[in-house]
């Protein structure tokens, strides 16, 4: 499951200080943990300190110098944004840096695209993607084919980069569909749950929390035994599709208790 080869990666961020509405430096070090769950390191952390974000390329042209001395040195296989960056931003930061540029948004794109196993999570995973990069196809960059293997190139649909704004629009069309008729059957499947009268409980928690290794504990202690254990594992986003097993209680009565995706601050 762990990428071929460990990328390098230069992540980049802006402190914005107070007008932030996270604490940049927590903010900053989930974005590490990120990348070293999508198989990445972290070469070099850049950051700049503003006022507000730069409209056209994220950081100042001053500090946009800094980055590419620093990439011209260090030679990372890619450059990670701490946010979302606008299609203009990624386009204008591709065409300067002439390395692979990703930002937040696509580093767990691409973390849930090598975790999804069900049916339904795959195709929510495709479809995210093909929402995030249908506005950011440029014929170059994170869009395309010429970066090859690795994070932020990886997944669903990635095998038809070259498909056109309208075979994307269509196929996102197709994976809705999909999805629809996959959540109808699990509908079902929960209004029959709601009148036999079996309640369920989820574990919800911030991602790494040990939803996963609680879910298992409880399992062996409430369950029959010979039930295969879900992943727990240090990395975040090891989870990323529900697993549902019936539980009993101390008291004899049966449960459905789940396991979940866990959450990140930004
Ligand atoms: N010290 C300590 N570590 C724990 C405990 N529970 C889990 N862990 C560790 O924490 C890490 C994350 O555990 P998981 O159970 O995978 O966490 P999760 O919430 O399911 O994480 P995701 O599925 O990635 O969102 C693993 O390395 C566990 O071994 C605990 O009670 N104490
Ligand atoms: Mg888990």
């Amino acid at each position: 499951m762990q990428a071929e080869k460990i990328e390098k990666a230069i992540l980049v961020g802006v402190d914005l200080g107070r007008r932030a509405d996270i604490n940049f430096n927590d903010s900053l070090e989930e974005l590490k943990s990120l990348t070293e769950a999508a198989g990445g390191e972290v070469m070099a952390t850049l950051v700049q300190a503003r006022e507000r974000i730069n409209n056209t390329t994220y950081i100042g042209s001053g500090k946009l110098q800094e980055l590419k001395h620093l990439a011209a040195e260090l030679q990372p296989d890619l450059i990670i944004f701490d946010r979302e960056l606008s299609p203009v931003q990624l386009r204008n930061l591709e065409e300067e840096l002439d390395f692979k540029v990703i930002d937040r948004t696509r580093l767990i794109l691409d973390i849930f695209s090598q975790r999804a196993r069900s049916n339904e999570g795959k195709l929510q995973v495709e479809l995210a993607l093909l929402e995030y990069r249908l506005p950011r196809l440029t014929g170059k960059g994170a869009g395309m084919s010429r970066l090859g293997a690795g994070i932020g190139t990886r997944g669903a649909g990635e095998q038809k980069l070259e498909l056109d704004r309208r075979h994307i629009r269509k196929r996102i069309q197709e994976v809705k569909k999909k999805l629809d008729k996959v959540q109808s059957t699990r509908n079902l499947q929960r209004e029959k749950r709601q009148r036999a009268g079996i309640k369920v409980v989820s574990l919800v928690g911030y991602t790494n929390a040990g939803k996963s290794s609680l879910f298992n504990t409880i399992c062996r202690t409430g369950h029959r035994s010979g039930m295969e254990q879900v992943e727990a594992d240090h990395r975040l986003f090891q989870t990323l599709d529900t697993t549902i097993r019936k539980v009993y209680l101390p008291s004899r009565r049966e449960i459905l208790l789940t396991d979940t995706v866990g959450f990140i601050q930004n």
